[in-house]
């Protein structure tokens, strides 16, 4: 188990199309490991292959990725003794993703990425859509995403196209989202 260096805008591997997962092993195994430490370190909800700069069709995501077995931290600021509720981690896999029935209806979400660190803007995806894919064993899975899961695994599947969110919005926002992030690395 590794923790992996994340690649960022503008590293040209970001923008390659991603190459299907033929082999269901240890190797890969060991990546999708990786990948979920490294992002559980970030920390992020998701993290697609390519992110590690490995360009293979395969994508992680935890819309719940508190540690449950961390100590619940006690808070004493009004004088009671809370305890934070420890949510459950709940890893999932997903290996040559494809969309079947994207819904019409749109959902907008402030998206970030972690390859675009500190930047947040509003993306218009559909709402719903149904998803196929592969287990870490080779069999093939089916189910409807909705909510946070549909935008999170259809921002993890651009990643899979060479596309980043900040490709979702218009020029102008684009360049002013990157001229941020640059004052940010240079005030670092
Ligand atoms: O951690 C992440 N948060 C997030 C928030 C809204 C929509 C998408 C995401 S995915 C992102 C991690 C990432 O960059 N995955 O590619
Ligand atoms: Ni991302």
């Amino acid at each position: 188990m590794a923790i992996r260096q994340i690649l960022e805008v503008p590293d040209p591997r970001l923008k390659v199309v991603s190459e299907p997962v033929t082999q269901f092993d240890d190797e890969l195994r060991a990546l999708v490991d990786d990948m979920f430490e490294t992002m559980y370190d970030a920390p992020g909800i998701g993290l697609a292959a390519i992110q590690v700069g490995v360009p293979k069709r395969l994508l992680v995501i935890d819309l719940q990725p508190d540690d449950p077995d961390a100590e619940p931290e006690p808070c004493d600021h009004d004088g009671h003794h809370h305890h934070h509720q420890p949510t459950k981690k709940e890893p999932r896999v997903f290996v040559n993703p494809e969309i079947l029935e994207p819904a019409e209806e749109l959902a907008t979400y402030s998206e970030g990425c972690l390859s675009v660190p500190e930047i947040y803007a509003d993306v218009d995806r559909p709402a719903r859509c149904r998803v196929r894919w592969q287990d870490l064993d080779g069999q093939f899975q089916e189910e409807e995403m909705e909510g946070l899961m549909a935008t999170c695994i259809q921002h993890e599947m651009d990643h899979l196209e060479g596309i980043l969110f900040i490709d979702h919005l218009s020029r102008l926002k684009r360049q002013m989202a990157l001229k941020k992030l640059d004052k940010l690395r240079k005030a670092a």
